[in-house]
């Protein structure tokens, strides 16, 4: 090969590969500590804790939706680390937490109360307003669609000079979206306070993250818009919480986003609408239950005496009573008025809607 052609060939090679800061991982699949980490032991079983709830909860949801009880959802069960992790290094005060649609877990550790989380999933109107006094934005299934919004959020806050950060949640499709890659560009230029928390859990419905980019990081991507992106073991609630923290000083700091790609696996269903045993290989299901978070956060807090086995059941017996009331309660909410939905979708309603809205006060929802 010629001189100058080898030189080209060396140059494209390095575009293939980015280099990047290797993967933060404190707890092995078993629970043993790989190496210190700073979280107390109380703070570390209060996110077990939440995680279980979180874990819990869709269980749960999932068994309503059977039941016709409840409408589509997308369950976050192996995600509870990767979620939990990110809010435990937030102000709830101060930070906002922006979801896309799988974060349940996380957005429990910010505040937002299981009542309104069985409303929204029965898809009463009350619940799609977040609470006045949280630092939360909706659920969002536009996939991506909160990315801009999040940044905006992020820039407004340093405009006003407050203390306060944003950490805006996505999964690996969302990598591909355009406003992604806008939010990121406009994140750099504008050195916004904002961590963009990719929950890579290997699927978007049923395309691997292979089929979805030729990037051989997630977090790499952050390079070209000039900030930096560093991978975390999403299923270990230390790695997560220590990674996002960091992000969190330097977006305080004024250094401007970091985009953390969080390696998680989706254990359950991408929604109730889906059936992952028509293109999930099982044999990589069973590989990840192994590295179930709550399996490894438990196996860690018994090993340190932090709690043991009439302890764990225990927590189990007080989240089933609070998912319990929480249920009883949200279904102590009045059914809404059918209007509802129709009032907020156009300031003035097309012709479509409102002939949609005239049949249905002539014949009912039927
Ligand atoms: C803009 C947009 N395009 C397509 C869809 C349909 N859709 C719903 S979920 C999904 C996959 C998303 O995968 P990912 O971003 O990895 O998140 P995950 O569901 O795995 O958490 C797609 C394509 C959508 N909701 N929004």
């Amino acid at each position: 090969m010629k001189k100058a052609a080898r030189a080209a060939s060396a140059r494209l090679d390095g575009v293939r590969s980015v280099p990047m800061p290797p993967m933060v991982k404190y707890l092995d699949q078993d629970g043993e500590l790989l190496e210190k980490q700073s979280m107390s032991d109380e703070l570390a079983l209060e996110g077990y804790r939440v995680m279980l709830r979180g874990r819990r909860f869709d269980e749960r949801c999932v068994s309503l939706q059977r039941q016709g009880r409840m409408v589509t959802l997308a369950p976050g069960i192996g995600q509870e680390a990767a979620t939990v992790g990110a809010a435990m290094a937030l102000d709830a005060t101060t930070d906002w937490f922006v979801p896309q649609y799988r974060e349940l877990a996380g957005q429990l550790w910010h505040g937002y109360p299981l009542r309104l989380a069985f409303l929204w999933h029965v898809g009463h109107p009350i619940a799609f307003q977040v609470p006045g006094d949280l630092n939360m934005l909706p659920f969002q299934a536009a996939i991506a669609g909160q990315l801009p919004q999040a940044v905006g959020l992020a820039w407004g806050l340093r405009l006003k000079r407050a203390r306060g950060v944003v950490v805006a949640v996505f999964g690996d499709g969302g990598t591909s979206q355009g406003d992604f890659h806008e939010a990121a560009n406009l994140a750099g230029v504008m050195k916004a306070p904002i961590i963009f928390l990719c929950q890579n859990n290997g699927w978007a419905i049923s395309t691997t993250v292979e089929q979805q980019t030729a990037s051989e990081t997630l977090a790499q991507k952050a390079v070209a818009y000039g900030f930096p992106g560093i991978q975390c073991d999403g299923n270990d609630l230390f790695a997560v919480y220590a990674t996002v923290r960091e992000a969190v000083t330097r977006a305080r700091n004024g250094e401007g986003p970091t985009l953390v790609e969080a390696i998680t696996y989706r254990l359950g269903l991408h929604t109730t609408a889906d059936d992952p045993t028509r293109y999930e290989p099982r044999e990589m299901h069973d590989m990840w239950v192994d590295r179930d978070p709550l399996r490894r956060m438990q196996l860690h807090l018994v090993s340190r005496g932090v709690i043991d086995r009439s302890g764990l059941e225990r927590m189990e017996d007080e989240v089933k009573e609070e998912l319990r009331v929480a249920w009883d309660e949200a279904q102590k909410e009045p059914a809404p008025d059918p209007s509802y939905y129709f009032g907020h979708v156009h300031a003035s309603p097309s012709t479509r809607l409102g002939g949609q809205l005239k049949r249905f006060e002539r014949d009912g929802p039927g």
